[in-house]
């Protein structure tokens, strides 16, 4: 006998995918709600568990409350208790909705920062779900600091809810330390917050994010989807991805050595995609828009002639799959990545020449040493970086997490993504003399 419970967190709610369609009712999150309403109902699963920020305060949560509210009526009435917790978005909306709708078996968990225990009860067999709520939006203590194993049953599963943020010390949501997690007593911690699904631990405790369900952005790539939690007893515990989201995110590398035709390359780049969407076939079958970043990737001297070539494509191109979600294929993004045609790199390093000294900062930035010019290109970068992030014009977007994740992307591969660039350019310009 084993519990099936259906697990996800982050759906922010009244927020859309980006880089889909506005008209398309499938680019919303409340797409994946309703989705797994139907999943949790049609075979039906013994509870839903959600790890909050299923809200998103920034967005038109106002219209969501209507899809929400109305897929907890339908689980309600299937007979599938729910149990869920807040996070930093929705720490003052979850109640309100709980509270006012006359919910027999909707239950908000550990409300005003205070753990909280329920127990599950199937055919004898009983499941402890036990939960923390963040009670404002910045909570910079460890929650755990107020859990205690005392509240735990002996020798029944333990399934722990918790929005918060781990291995980030200094983090304002939250900041929990794995360790803790692993010593704490519940035989699996099921977290919100973060939006790529990510096993922390897998073993006994089971320790994991299920990540947002419905895919809404490019930083959120590959499956996404609630996750099942199959309990048949604390030491016997599966988890699977149901890859439900009606959006998905990836990149594609294409390689474009020696094309020198802007059709060519348009067929290489179809040809590209039809390839990567054949050998994904099976993760396909909800996917009704699939989004690409376009890497063109080789040996080539004419990055701005490849860039031209595709001008427009991050508009144009769409294609339709023929398979059961008629999934629906765009490019969001072209990165031009070639290198150089150059027969031998380390000989051109040695030449006393600018591109010479391109060719030299390339192999170190491949090999992860350094030389003084990209020295100084790495202090350039950082000065420039920081005068960014203190500029007025971007302080209103300084709360915003997704905002604060840009800040400081890795300068190397734009380094050596330009190095590359100005030394085709040289190239082009010398075999034009
Ligand atoms: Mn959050």
């Amino acid at each position: 006998m084993a519990f099936r419970l259906l697990v996800s967190g982050d759906l922010h709610l009244g927020k859309r995918s980006s880089s889909v369609p506005e008209d398309a009712v499938s680019g919303s999150s409340r797409a994946t709600w309703e989705r797994m309403v139907r999943w949790a109902t049609d075979d039906p699963v013994d509870a839903v568990l959600l790890t909050g920020d299923i809200m998103d305060r920034d967005n038109r949560y106002y219209e969501a409350l209507g899809p929400f509210r109305n897929g907890l009526q339908r689980l309600e009435a299937a007979g599938i208790p729910v149990y869920m917790v807040a996070g930093n978005h929705d720490y003052d909306l979850l109640s309100s909705i709980v509270g006012s709708s006359g919910f027999e078996k909707v239950h908000l968990l550990g409300a005003g920062g205070h753990w909280e225990s329920s127990i599950l009860e199937k055919k004898g067999h009983k499941l402890q779900v036990t939960g923390w709520s963040f009670p404002k939006s910045h909570v910079i203590e460890d929650p755990l600091d107020s859990f205690s194993r005392n509240q735990l049953h002996r020798d029944i599963p333990v399934i722990a809810l918790l929005h918060a943020d781990v291995g980030s010390a200094e983090s304002r949501y939250a900041p929990v330390k794995v360790d803790r997690l692993l010593q704490a007593g519940p035989h699996v911690w099921a977290l919100g917050h973060i939006h790529k699904p990510e096993v922390i631990h897998d073993g006994r405790p089971l320790v994991f994010y299920p990540g947002s369900p419905h895919a809404l952005s490019a930083k959120e790539p590959h499956e996404h989807g609630p996750a099942l939690l199959e309990v048949v007893s604390v030491d016997d515990i599966t988890m699977t991805t149901i890859p439900l989201s009606p959006v998905r995110y990836e990149t594609v590398n294409v390689d474009v050595s020696g094309l020198n035709h802007k059709d060519q390359l348009r067929d290489r780049v179809s040809q590209g995609l039809h390839e990567w969407a054949r050998n994904s076939h099976d993760q396909l079958q909800q996917v009704e828009h699939l989004v690409f970043d376009l890497h063109l990737r080789g040996e080539h001297n004419h990055p701005e002639a490849l860039r031209n070539w595709l001008s427009g494509i991050t508009g144009e191109y769409q294609e339709t799959l023929d398979n059961p979600a008629a999934t629906n294929m765009s490019v969001r993004k072209v990165v031009v990545d070639v290198e150089p045609a150059v027969s031998n790199l380390e000989e051109l390093a040695k030449e006393p020449s600018p591109a010479g000294m391109l060719a030299q900062t390339i192999l170190a930035v491949k090999s992860g040493s350094n030389n003084p010019l990209l020295e100084e290109l790495m202090n350039d970068w950082k000065n420039k970086q920081r005068e960014l992030a203190g500029a007025a014009t971007y302080q209103p977007l300084s709360h915003r997490e997704e905002y604060r994740e840009d800040l400081y992307p890795d300068p190397r591969e734009h380094i050596l993504r330009e190095c590359h660039r100005i030394l085709a350019e040289l190239i082009k310009q010398q075999e034009a003399l």
